[in-house]
């Protein structure tokens, strides 16, 4: 049963405008990505402004939203103007809101996305390519900051899989690594050496293909906001937030487990899994609990989960590993 969560959501925030072509996902055409071949012009998808609506397909969402749920946490959604105001976003600076009061100047479009690496198809392609196949769908998850603040977000998106499958990668693709947009002109922070730009990411293969890995275009059925990480970003749920890179430019199939940002920033304090796990702290603070931005005070901190409460999903990826080791 999906929760109360599906309830609220579809019906108050979809939209009635159609900004994909909403027949094409009715009839079932763009499941299992069935002719979704690359090159192929499909439905143009004018990008819109972020906050325009974005229409996506409430059916699919049901399925993966039931698994939001873990009994003992508040799952309310945060606002929008929670999930827009206080972020990290380390290229428009340091502070939680300085991505919501620099970011709009961040030209997404035109966008387009460079694969390389280990698979058959390589190349520069345009965003749209890979949009228009795609029936989205809502996922709201719950989002853990390797900082102990924690929210629950209403994304609108697709299965990283499904993209990363249109590249066919080969039998030496062990892990995926993605690179953040760098265009210090229009982004303040990547002109001060905070951290090694662009902006890294990366993950193994199967943790890839995982199905609750997730792209996301959008926010409450909404184009997501620049400071959300626009016009592409990646989601990954039991990981803890840095590993979820915003503002993809480019795609890099890899034998070899891919450098990251954060871990070349403090390879002792943030792994290349990250996974979200309450018995292993931080060097410099305990990741037992976790404080719900916008939660009542007395309410505000609250038990983390063991892989964020998506065990159930994907502790099989980590059979076998020493998850203090592996952190
Ligand atoms: N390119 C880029 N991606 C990034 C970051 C960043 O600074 N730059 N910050 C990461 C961190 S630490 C977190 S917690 C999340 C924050 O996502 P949000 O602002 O949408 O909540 O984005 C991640 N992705
Ligand atoms: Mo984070």
């Amino acid at each position: 049963m999906a929760s109360r969560l599906h309830r609220i959501a579809p019906s108050e925030i979809t939209p009635p405008e159609v900004f994909f072509n909403r027949r094409r996902f009715l009839a079932g055409a763009l499941v299992a990505g069935t002719g979704a071949a690359l090159g192929r012009a499909g439905a143009a998808v004018v990008p819109a402004a972020a906050g325009a609506p974005l229409a996506y397909s409430l059916d699919s969402a049901d399925s993966v939203g039931a698994l939001v749920h873990a009994p003992g946490q508040d799952e309310t959604p945060n606002s929008w103007e929670q999930i827009t105001h206080y972020n990290n976003y380390y290229e428009f600076g340091t502070g939680k809101s300085d991505p919501a009061e620099y970011a709009a100047a961040l030209q997404t479009r035109p966008w387009s996305l460079t694969v390389s690496g280990e698979a058959e198809v390589t190349g520069q392609f345009p965003l749209e390519k890979f949009l228009s196949p795609y029936a989205l769908e809502e996922r709201i998850y719950r989002f853990r900051c390797v900082e102990a603040w924690s929210m629950v977000i209403p994304w609108v998106g697709f299965p990283l899989a499904r993209l990363l499958k249109q590249f066919k990668p080969t039998s030496r693709a062990k892990y995926v690594a993605f690179e953040t947009l760098y265009r210090p002109s229009q982004m303040p922070g990547q002109r001060v050496p905070i951290l090694q730009w662009p902006y890294r990411e990366g993950l193994r293969i199967d943790e890839a293909m995982n199905r609750l890995a997730f792209m996301v275009v959008g926010l409450y059925g909404r184009v997501l906001p620049n400071q959300s990480g626009a016009p592409l970003r990646l989601i990954v749920p039991w990981k803890y937030g840095f590993k979820s890179i915003k503002s993809i430019v480019r795609i890099v199939f890899t034998e070899r487990q891919p450098q990251t940002t954060w871990s070349l920033a403090a390879p002792n304090e943030y792994g290349f899994y990250a996974n979200v796990n309450p018995n292993v702290p931080h060097p410099r603070w305990s990741q037992a609990t976790e404080r719900r931005i916008g939660a009542p005070l007395f309410h505000e901190r609250q038990a983390t989960l063991m892989f964020n409460g998506y065990a159930d999903e994907v502790a099989y990826l980590y059979n076998g590993m020493n998850l203090h080791e592996y952190f």
